[in-house]
Order: C-alpha cells, then sequence, then structure tokens
C-alpha cells in the first residue's frame, strides 16, 4: 500500500517532530512516499534543492499513485490543504488528524469536508490509536 504523508513545510515546522513519530508509525502498513516531510532537519524556509514546479510535478505523481492520504494539519498549510483537495478529487482516502489548540480552528474546508476522514487527537498514542482504526477500515472496505 502506498501511503502519503501531508504535513506543513513552508506553513511551519512546529510539529516535525509529530510528523516523524506518525510517519514512524504509518510505515507498519505501506511504504510513506513522503517520508522528508518528517525530517527535524528541514526547516520552513530551506533552499529545497528543486525549483517549486519539480517540487510539485514529483508530489503530485507521488499522491496520485497512493491509496491513502494521511496528513496532520494542526499547522496550517497551504500546501497541505491542496494535497488533501486533489487526493478527495481523485477519490484517494483521507485521514486528517488534528490537535486542538487555544485560538485556532481547522479550517471548514477540512472540517466540514464529508470525503475527508477527520479526527481530533491530543497525544501521539492517540493518534496512532486512530490510524489503527482508520487503516482497518481501508483494509475491510470496497475499493
Ligand atoms: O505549503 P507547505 O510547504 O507547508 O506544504 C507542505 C506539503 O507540500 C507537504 O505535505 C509536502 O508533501 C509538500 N511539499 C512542500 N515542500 C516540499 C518539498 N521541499 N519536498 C517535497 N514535498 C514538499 C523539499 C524538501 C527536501 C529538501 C527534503
Amino acid at each position: 500500500m502506498n501511503i502519503y504523508f501531508a504535513g506543513s513545510i513552508r506553513g511551519g515546522r512546529g510539529d516535525a517532530a509529530v510528523y516523524a513519530q506518525l510517519i514512524d508509525h504509518l510505515r507498519a502498513y505501506g511504504d510513506v512516499l513522503t517520508e522528508h516531510v518528517g525530517s527535524p532537519a528541514l526547516t520552513a524556509l530551506d533552499d529545497d534543492g528543486l525549483p517549486d514546479d519539480a517540487l510539485h510535478e514529483q508530489d503530485v505523481a507521488w499522491l496520485l499513485e497512493s491509496d491513502v492520504l494521511v496528513a496532520e494539519v494542526s499547522t496550517p498549510s497551504l500546501g497541505v490543504g491542496y494535497e488533501i483537495g486533489r487526493a478527495v478529487e481523485r477519490g484517494i482516502k483521507v485521514l486528517c488528524l488534528y490537535r486542538p489548540q487555544d485560538g485556532r480552528r481547522l479550517s471548514a474546508m477540512i472540517g466540514g469536508c464529508p470525503d475527508v476522514t477527520n479526527v481530533t487527537y491530543q497525544s501521539i498514542e492517540e493518534a496512532k490509536a486512530t490510524i489503527d482504526q482508520f487503516f482497518r477500515n481501508v483494509m475491510f472496505s470496497e475499493p
């Protein structure tokens, strides 16, 4: 199973350590095509090494060959929102994990999307249990 993990990069790297732990957990279910999203070395202002059009082309290609998209959406990111929209259009199963914080609310375009499984969590253990449940459902649902 190909898994696309989406998490904020230029939107801010405050949750990078969370992404790394979720990616680690997701490896039990398949190939995570976007492991770099969890890299502690990656900052919001890094020189990405590739021009933006090449990054976009590469990421969309990975997205379209994915069976599942798991997004951590606590740190708002234009790129993550875009990826969720493209996945929904394509009929790819989407799980969004959101950690509620004072002074912030999840975008209605994500929280209100009927084609997205939206789950809030507080601890990493809770997020991992949500992932386990999501994959149980994916594995037992019709393609
Ligand atoms: O708008 P944002 O940058 O926060 O969007 C984050 C999302 O866009 C992530 O889920 C990624 O899939 C994708 N994305 C953004 N920047 C990159 C990137 N930069 N490489 C791959 N995907 C990206 C180069 C990083 C490289 C030096 C390790």
